[in-house]
């Protein structure tokens, strides 16, 4: 990845961000040791512990960490609700949640202090991202059990600038809402900032024209296309930023103003990247399975979660001064990869396909069905207005260039139908791009 200066001048909100490495790994392993104490409150914790005879004073290196269990989702399904929590139910002050595909949501709890420590993080990603104490920020996440909406609004508060917390959904509004107060930042998934330029476009306004200056996005994949996207549509600086509620929400990492890579919040939480078969460390700069352990979280301790998400990490130093290991984007989830006669596709790669072709937009839907033996993937495309009315001749062509370009970077063969802008249905919070209709 390219560096092309600073996208935004370079801030560091806490002298944390940039330990000298020996610093940083000190203060990772008393923080580690601690935590092996602090999880025997967990049954979960406590049975594995006791069997394989692990204390905190076992815990001699980082190296170490290899020896704690793994956790999943299936884990906390398991014991939901509120089965991992390390500390008297009188100490929780929040509990969030997530929704996953099954409707039941899985709840996550806060201490008062672990609402502190969030706090911290989201302010140390969007300083990083450029935001200031004079900014107001438009936050258009949901507001509820989803750590979007909370976990930013309380990141911008402890930055000290102002917040609208719009949150999400009702485009008109939101646009009225910016057109009045004037934001110069947006807070969404990147692709409702999408959904917001096309508002704008519908109400006639041109989208360049409004207030913001820049973007933080996360909550869902997106590809470095989409950025483009996004920066050139609502002529913005837009940067990404991740976390899972089962960690704590947004705040794990983020972009600087270098833009390569985000960085780890290491102090807070420990890293690898693993295959996600052998569960072997899979060498540096590869992707492999995020898997995180929460180093300070009090009420929910996290050892060696299993998020699903793929990603590569690297360590070389970055010229923000931040010291800390930074991760690419998330090419995509171990569990949403889907396996089209036998290739691995993420769908963000047919995103990137898509948009390597000019004249289709960010908005696509991918079906896939097994009619006989043979997997069938069908791409919707929505093509842009433009184009859509008076080309109809040149479709063709176009449907050719989308299908190769998705040969070329996915390795399948896609029958890819062009739709009409706007067709495809928008979601206010995190987009739904695959229909998987084999039964598998
Ligand atoms: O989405 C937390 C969050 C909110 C992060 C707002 C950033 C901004 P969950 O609902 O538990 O939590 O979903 C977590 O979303 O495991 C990833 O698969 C995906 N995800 C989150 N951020 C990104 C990102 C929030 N920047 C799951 N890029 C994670 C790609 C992301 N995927």
């Amino acid at each position: 990845m390219p560096s092309t200066g600073f996208a935004s001048d370079n801030r560091i909100y806490d002298p944390a961000e940039t330990l000298p490495r020996p610093e940083l790994e000190a203060l990772q392993l008393e923080r580690l040791r601690a935590l092996v104490e602090r999880v025997a409150q967990v049954p979960f914790y406590r049975a594995h512990l006791g069997r394989h005879d692990i204390g905190p004073r076992g815990i001699r290196s980082l190296d170490d960490l290899r020896r704690l269990p793994f956790t999943t989702k299936a884990d906390l399904r398991q014991h939901q609700p509120l089965g991992f929590l390390a500390v008297p139910r009188a100490e929780v002050a929040r509990i969030h949640g997530s929704s996953g595909t099954t409707g039941r949501p899985t709840f996550v709890a806060y201490t008062a202090r672990d609402l502190q420590t969030w706090a911290g993080l989201c302010a140390r990603f969007l300083v990083a991202g450029g935001l200031r104490p004079e900014h107001t920020v438009q936050i258009a996440f949901g507001f509820g059990l989803f750590t979007g909406g909370f976990g930013l609004h309380y990141g911008v508060e402890r930055v000290g600038a102002a917040v609208i917390p719009a949150a999400s959904g009702n485009t008109r509004r939101q646009l009225d809402i910016m057109r009045e107060i004037n934001p110069e930042v947006l807070v969404c998934t990147p692709s409702y900032a999408l959904t917001i330029a096309d508002g704008a476009r519908e109400l006639g306004i041109d989208p360049r024209s409004l207030s913001l200056r820049f973007g933080h996005f996360g909550g869902e994949p997106w590809t470095e296309d989409m950025r483009r996207e996004i920066e050139d549509q609502l002529d913005i600086q837009a940067f990404n930023n991740y976390g899972l509620s089962e960690i704590i929400g947004p705040g794990v990492s983020g972009e600087c103003a270098a833009r390569t890579g985000m960085h780890i919040q290491e102090d807070h939480f420990l890293v690898e990247c693993l295959d996600p078969e052998t569960l072997e460390p899979v060498p540096e700069g590869e992707p492999g399975e995020l898997v995180i352990t929460t180093l300070t979280r009090e009420a929910w301790p996290m050892l060696r979660y299993r998020t699903r998400d793929i990603a590569r990490l690297w360590r070389d130093p970055c010229p923000c001064g931040r010291t800390t290991i930074r991760m690419s984007r998330v090419a995509g989830r171990s569990d949403d990869m889907l396996i089209i006669r036998g290739v691995n596709v993420f769908p963000s790669q047919i995103e990137e396909a898509l948009l390597r072709v000019e004249g289709t937009s960010p908005h696509y839907l991918i079906e896939v069905d097994r009619p006989g033996t043979l997997d069938r993937v069908r791409v919707q495309v929505e093509i842009r207005p433009e184009l859509f009315s008076d080309r109809m001749e040149r479709m063709p062509t176009l449907r050719d260039r989308i299908a190769r370009e998705i040969h070329a970077l996915a390795g399948i063969r896609a029958e890819v139908e062009l739709v009409e802008p706007r067709s495809i249905e928008r979601f206010a919070g995190k987009a739904k791009r695959v229909v998987d209709l084999r039964r598998l």
